[in-house]
């Protein structure tokens, strides 16, 4: 491990790039435009170092980030990173790590922390040499995330300074320099993702980020990871911190099941000189928890260096078979089978597990770039030994509980069994009766590719969607009413049950494992599953009961993307007697801002302009985000007009800190333009304390430092306390006012005057009405007032209120519709959704649809 005191320039010195000339004399040859021009690559292919432009891209930045924060943390550095969405669409990861290094590399004359985050291959000195385990994204990580971002800073605490740095598309722009003073260490990276890049979305996901901060957390027990979400009305930080680590995930996984056993078991083993790197032997560590409940299905979770396996690999392979072997083994020596009771199988056996394996490994080898299976041979025989002796030896230990797993594990045996039979009759029936249920209307197509099945609730609808469907490639299943609750049924009952056989024999894959009539994907017969259910409890219920169908007997078609939900509009709106159909709140907004700047024009009194039509939605929609930003500045306890009024005029700069000060009952916010003139605000301020802290604790202070007058100070009743907020928002505010400036809006208009500023005018002539406009904000107020003139807003109840062209217009036209494809992006989540919704205690099931029920995007699994 390396000595966070010796001086990073005299550790390895490993060559980096081949060449060495040119830098830094001024001179500008093709070597060092090679080198500078590095980043263009990742831009070019994105698909190469971050895995796509997606959603799933834009969140595994943070992870990119974060990971290298995480090594920090397994390097014995940091016990604490935060996390923070700001509204802009920024996001900030902070960590207590060593910082990046800032001393000038001898070879190219840069500090290592701008090789690090602008030259692709710079392995060896500023790599990650000094790390013993690593999620092995290294070296990329970070510089990629850079060369995606529209801009990209970075703070690092270190040698008692913080030193600070910009990039905009991977380019510095502002080179490395001292904007303060610090005693701790760390890394701050702030970086906004690229719309040039990111061209589905750029808006992070809060769910998407809980699942894999609080993922670490339980990877990583004592590292305490904080999540702030500025978008939300409510700011308050979210705390993962799992003092026994993957023995919490374990419990939170079984949360809402009956456990076998109360506690959890735990294997935790250290194998030293199991592997040989670069000819050092190095350790392996293990670190194993499982429990039983009384479900039927199994959970199990791998990771290699804190990075998921969700194809699972060697280690997974040795669990398993020292799981069968060790309950086998015990069951014999100590007379718990009948003769005529059944061997019992690897399925049998992890009925009802929960499990989670973490393997620490030096150099793991995986299958793909993506990480999801773990081939490192040597792993699988540790971990099955490991396991099989700790399993013996928790068994002798604890006999009532082997007793109770061994008698599980022959209950899923019979079922297994009965299931299996159950299976061939589904099969044999559906061969018989010529195949396919009466009520399907299936499609004339016969190419899985772009044949569609709906599976509709009730049969008014599915009435209504078999007459305006499209008959060559979509098909429609009508099921009534509930079908059955898989979760809690066994396989044999659910196969009993009248709706799911249908819904089993339409699709074609069948289902389970089993050579001859298990779950087989090429037989799928549509490419798309569409659920269409009402947007009301019953019809979230319904979409429940056959998702969680799905992720329990076809993972698959989940898992590879076939499964969607249909999303009918949310509002009609009916004007002039022309009807529309509106899919959320967001876009009836829009709607109104058109209606409204379809009727008037804007005059602006300062000059006398007027602004009609595009021009003015133009204006509008920047209102509408100017509001956004209103209110998040009124959240950090700010107010816009006073922050507006701090503007740089020259550079047009906005305030990038914010400090509310409390002293007794009054309140005080000041706005500091810079780093400095913060460090400088805290000097004055010596005093201040930051909210919650005792008096002898931590005082504000630009960057660390406790002022000597200020830790003396003791506490008197008058103690004036502050909070300090960086305004990463900033730089966005300050581009949109440039644009509105553009337009011939100036930011002096924005607090309302005493005289009016503007003129909303409508129609034409002598006729025209004018209505004064008093500040900037207040005119988008009176444009949707204008807007919603005239129009009926219905809110859409149920598919059933459509006629047949309605509902294919609106839900099924493939131009026109909407559809949402169902994913499993987090497990955990997933798991304990559907076991809360559908499992065996009401009160979270009903507590969850309750809150839940309307709102589609929570079913987003
Ligand atoms: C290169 C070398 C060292 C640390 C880091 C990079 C580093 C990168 C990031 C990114 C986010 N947080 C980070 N923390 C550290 C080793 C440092 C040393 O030897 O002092």
């Amino acid at each position: 491990m390396a000595d966070p005191k010796k001086p990073a320039a005299n550790e390895g010195g490993d060559e980096i790039l081949e060449f060495n000339s040119g830098v830094g004399e001024g001179t500008y040859d093709a070597s060092k435009l090679g080198k500078l021009e590095g980043l263009e690559a990742v831009r070019k292919k994105p698909g190469m170092y971050i895995g796509g432009t997606d959603e799933r891209a834009l969140h595994h930045c943070i992870s990119e980030v974060l990971d290298n924060s995480i090594d920090e943390h397994l390097a014995g550095y940091g016990k604490k990173i935060e996390v923070t969405v700001h509204v802009d669409g920024s996001i900030s990861i902070r960590d207590e790590g060593r910082g990046i290094p800032v001393d000038i590399h001898p070879q190219y004359k840069i500090p290592g922390v701008e090789m690090v985050l602008t030259t692709l291959h710079s392995g060896g000195k500023y790599g990650q040499g000094g790390y013993i385990f690593s999620g092995g994204t290294h070296g990329v990580g970070a510089k990629c995330v850079n060369a995606v971002s529209e801009w990209f800073e970075v703070e690092v605490s270190r040698d008692g300074k913080v030193y600070g740095m910009e990039f905009e598309r991977g380019k510095t722009v502002k080179k490395l320099e001292v904007i303060g003073k610090s005693k701790s260490t760390g890394t701050q990276i702030t970086f906004k993702p690229d719309t040039e890049i990111f061209k589905e979305t750029v808006e992070f996901k809060k769910e998407l980020i809980v699942g894999r901060l609080r993922e670490l957390a339980f990877l990583n027990p004592g590292l305490e990871i904080v999540l702030t979400d500025e978008r939300t009305e409510q700011t308050e930080a979210e705390r993962y911190f799992y003092k026994d680590g993957i023995e919490e995930f374990v419990k939170q996984l079984s949360k809402n099941k009956q456990v076998v056993h109360p506690k959890p078991v735990r294997i935790s083993r250290v194998k030293e000189n199991a592997v040989i790197v670069e000819g050092t032997p190095r350790p392996i560590k293990l670190d194993i928890v499982f429990q039983y409940n009384d479900s039927i299905s199994d959970q199990i979770l791998c990771f290699t260096n804190t990075i998921t396996n969700p194809d699972g690999g060697t280690h997974l392979a040795g669990f398993r078979s020292a799981l069968t072997r060790a309950i086998n083994q015990y069951g014999k020596t100590n007379t718990l089978f009948k003769p005529k009771d059944p061997a019992l199988s690897g399925d049998d056996v992890r009925e009802g597990l929960v499990a989670v394996i973490s393997l620490l490994h030096p150099d793991p080898k995986f299958e793909s770039q993506t990480k999801v299976k773990l081939l490192s041979p040597e792993v699988e025989g540790v971990v099955s030994s490991a396991t099989y002796e700790s399993l013996m030896s928790f068994f002798d230990g604890n006999p009532n509980i082997a007793k109770r797993i061994i008698d599980k594990a022959l209950n899923a045996a019979r079922a297994n069994e009965a299931a299996r039979r159950a299976r061939e009759a589904v099969r044999k029936t559906a061969l018989s009766s010529g195949g396919l249920p009466g009520k399907l209307a299936d499609c004339s197509s016969r190419n899985p590719e772009d044949s569609e099945l709906f599976i509709v609730e009730g049969d008014s609808a599915g009435g209504s969607a078999k007459q305006g469907r499209n008959r060559h490639n979509q098909a429609i299943l009508p099921i009534k009413g509930k079908i059955l609750n898989v979760e809690k049924a066994r396989m044999d009952k659910v196969l009993q049950n009248a709706e799911i056989r249908s819904l089993i024999t339409c699709v074609g894959t069948g289902i389970g494992e089993g050579a001859d009539f298990g779950f087989n994907l090429e037989k799928l017969k549509y490419h798309k599953i569409i659920i269409m259910t009402d947007a009301d409890v019953d019809g979230s219920h319904i979409r429940t009961l056959l998702l969680t169908f799905f992720f329990r007997q076809m993972p698959d078609l989940i898992r590879k993307g076939f499964v969607y939900i249909a999303q009918p509009p949310l509002f009609q709106i009916k004007r002039k007697k022309r009807e529309e159909y509106v899919e959320g709140e967001i876009q009836l907004n829009k709607m109104l801002i058109k209606f409204g700047s379809d009727d008037v024009q804007l005059k602006n009194l300062s000059d006398n302009k007027v602004m009609t039509d595009n021009a003015l939605v133009e204006i509008l929609e920047m209102l509408e985000s100017l509001d956004k930003f209103t209110r998040a500045i009124a959240r950090h306890g700010g107010d816009f007009g006073d922050y507006l009024a701090k503007r740089d005029a020259k550079t047009h700069e906005l305030p990038r800190h914010l400090v509310k000060v409390r002293e007794g009952n009054q309140e005080t916010v000041t706005y500091l333009q810079t780093d400095f003139q913060l460090g400088e605000f805290a000097k004055a301020n010596a005093d201040l304390r930051i909210f919650g802290d005792e008096p002898t604790e931590e005082v504000v202070e630009a960057n660390g430092e406790k002022p000597a007058a200020a830790a003396k100070s003791n506490g008197t009743v008058n103690r004036r306390r502050c909070m300090h907020v960086e305004l990463h928002e900033s730089k966005a505010v300050a581009e949109l006012l440039n644009k509105l400036e553009k337009k011939g809006l100036s930011v002096d208009q924005y607090s309302a005057a005493d005289k009016p500023l503007f003129e909303l005018l409508e129609g034409e002539g002598d006729s025209q009405k004018k209505r004064p406009i008093f500040s900037i904000p207040e005119i988008l107020e009176a444009v949707k007032e204008v807007g919603k003139r005239g129009v009926q807003i219905t809110r859409f109840k149920g598919l059933g209120e459509m006629d047949a062209k309605e509902l294919f217009t609106t839900t099924m036209d493939p131009l026109k519709r909407r559809l949402l494809r169902v994913e499993v992006s987090d497990a955990v989540e997933a798991e304990e959704m559907f076991s809360r919704l559908m499992g065996d205690e009401v009160e979270p099931r009903r507590q969850y649809i309750e809150d839940n029920a309307l709102n589609v995007r929570n079913l987003d699994i």
